[in-house]
């Protein structure tokens, strides 16, 4: 009976274990099953691409073709591949300046793949008096200013711009992209490999003179290896006007063109370089027009800018479904960027005096999807002290 018992025992022992073995070994299948399923789903596969390959759930999608609560479209520019989009921000630094340079800084925002657009209503007379002013994106860049200290870990430090900067003339003549590696020495003219322009019409002769105007910054892995091996960078305009005071989306192309990340004159590609550098918080998204009276734009009634938004491009997956680039994943999109140094060989020239009197209005970022942006480092703690601070392209040579 002892023996008995303890056969027993030990047969129930080892039927509880098998059963143990068993439920790990089901849990285990399932799971496997849960991330087959997931994997087959671009958006969810995402959420299983974190930083350093951690299962991260944070990202809200949205799908493009979709509007967002200005009536701006979620444009997916590209034909191999979808894009997700994830937190999108409507606030910025109100960089205004005396001097007619009017810029829209987003600080501290998504800086790997990402959309600025907006609606604008330039002086009437620029496309005669300045034609070749544009309303330019700048992406990927920090801030710097002329009489930054080379080599510097501090604020001002003018090899912080490196910025790629976009932009279309007034005269709707000529889309261009220019690198300003170290400010404020730009690139000659990139040479594009598409492009629209010249554009009928100018920015002035939309029928109620409201120019819409979209750029992106897009991080490809075209070969699937799991690293960033082009950037895509594309602008557009939209010359229809508003639609009972909303967007059109009648979006056309002025610049675009695929380059590969080592013809990219600068010294980060995939992210901005103050965050290669350990200063995430000094990102910067910046629109500019040059040109315009700061009265007007500082006009509380009517300003003549709406709709202007930074969105993130959390992922971009190839059509065919055979692989997702996730932004925000530092292990493995990031291995692409160079850690060059570069020593200015010339003093600057830039009229600082009138950058450290620019004012910059600080208003308080709002993201409609917050979790992306506490899961991507971006909280916005920069209020005040950096509330003066110039960024995304200082004044440029010509
Ligand atoms: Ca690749």
């Amino acid at each position: 009976m002892g023996y008995m018992f303890s056969l027993s025992s030990d047969c129930r022992h080892k039927v509880r274990t098998s059963s143990v073995f068993l439920f790990l070994i089901t849990i285990t299948i399932m799971a496997s099953m849960s991330l087959s399923v997931f994997s087959s789903s671009s958006s969810l596969s995402s959420m299983l691409q974190g930083s350093g390959g951690a299962t991260k759930m944070a990202y809200a999608l949205t799908s493009s073709d979709t509007l967002d609560q200005n009536g701006i479209k979620r444009v997916d520019p590209l034909s191999q591949y979808g894009l997700s989009y994830g937190s999108e921000w409507f606030t910025f630094t109100k960089n205004f300046r005396s001097d007619g340079s009017m810029r829209m800084d987003f600080k501290n925002r998504e800086s790997d793949s990402a959309m600025l657009a907006g609606y604008f209503r330039i002086q009437s007379s620029d496309c005669t008096n300045t034609p070749k002013e544009e309303i330019a994106a700048k992406f990927n860049g920090g801030p710097h200013t002329s009489n930054g200290v080379s080599g510097s870990t501090e604020e001002p430090n003018n090899t912080w711009a490196d910025t790629m900067d976009m932009g279309t003339s007034f005269d709707l003549d000529r889309g261009r992209v220019r690198w300003e590696k170290t400010h404020p020495y730009y690139s000659s003219s990139i040479s594009p490999t598409s492009t629209q322009t010249p554009i009928s019409g100018t920015m002035c002769s939309t029928p109620d003179r409201w120019i819409g105007y979209m750029a992106f910054k897009l991080n490809l892995d075209s070969n699937c290896d799991g690293v960033v091996d082009q950037i895509r960078l594309l602008q557009y305009i939209d010359k229809s006007g508003l639609n009972n005071g909303k967007p059109r989306n009648n979006w056309i192309l002025t610049f675009g063109r695929t380059f590969s990340v080592d013809e990219i004159g600068l010294k980060s590609k995939i992210q901005s370089y103050v965050e290669d550098i350990g200063h995430p918080e000094y990102r910067y998204q910046t629109v500019r027009i040059d040109g315009q009276s700061q009265s007007e734009w500082q006009s509380t009634t009517n300003p003549p800018y709406k709709f202007v938004t930074l969105k993130q491009i959390t992922n971009i997956q190839k059509d065919d479904g055979s692989c997702t680039m996730t932004s925000s994943s530092p292990a493995v999109t990031r291995a692409a960027t160079t850690t060059e140094t570069t020593t200015p060989t010339s003093e600057n020239t830039g009229d600082d005096a009138v950058k450290t009197t620019a004012t910059g209005e600080q208003e308080q970022n709002t993201a409609t999807t917050p979790s992306s942006s506490s899961a991507n480092n971006n909280n916005n703690n920069d209020n005040g002290r950096r509330g003066e601070r110039i960024g995304g392209g200082e004044d440029e040579e010509d």
